[in-house]
């Protein structure tokens, strides 16, 4: 037996609603996707964690020459992932608060993890997206963490370096910070 009129119109109101959720979801989400922003969003207070800087674009269509990643403070031991075609500097500095690692007092620690396009043309076209990792150990406190990242182009460069007053929402922000959000220790794992 033929479907109903009502019954037609319902097929066919649910997947228009269900067209335009996704449409809005995708609207949503496209800002997130397209800044410089982490893989991982969340992660347990003092843990090792590895941060993948997502790089989906370049600087209103000029490829990214160089990422330059500002390690946030009680972020220790911050080491860089190499990558092929780029040369890799972790640039050290002088800790405002020395910490003890392996009963050793460390006063020096990474401040700059940089990736330069080791030479012309082996940048990162806009048309493309990559990835840019260093790891870690992040603070034994929870709350946000901030990596500021400059892009440089060809022609140009954004400096994500913008933090909320307030909060932890980047609507509104035109070069937002990276945001990290530090999780007290044992209820990071309820979040998987
Ligand atoms: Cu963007």
């Amino acid at each position: 037996m033929a479907p109903t009129v009502l019954e037609s119109f319902t097929v066919h109101f649910s997947f228009a609603t269900k067209l335009i959720a996704s449409f809005a979801l995708l609207a949503g989400a496209a800002p997130a996707f397209s800044h410089i922003v982490l893989e991982n969003k969340s992660a347990p207070a003092g843990s090792s964690y590895k941060a993948v800087f997502l790089v989906g674009h370049g600087c209103q269509g000029s490829a990214t020459t160089g990422v330059s990643v500002q390690i946030p403070t009680g972020f220790l031991g911050a080491k860089p992932y190499p990558k092929a075609g780029w040369t890799v500097s972790a640039q050290l500095g002088k800790l405002a608060k020395p910490y003890e690692s392996h009963g050793k007092q460390i006063s020096e620690d990474v401040t700059v993890v940089s990736w330069k396009a080791a030479t012309p043309g082996a940048g990162l076209p806009d048309a493309f997206f990559d990835e840019f990792v260093l790891r870690g150990k992040l603070p034994v406190s929870p709350g946000p963490l901030w990596f500021k990242v400059l892009q440089t182009c060809e022609n140009g460069s954004n400096d994500w370096s913008e933090i909320p007053a307030s909060g932890i929402s980047t609507q509104g922000l035109k070069l937002p910070a990276a945001l990290l959000e530090i999780k007290p220790a044992e209820t990071a794992h309820h979040h998987h």
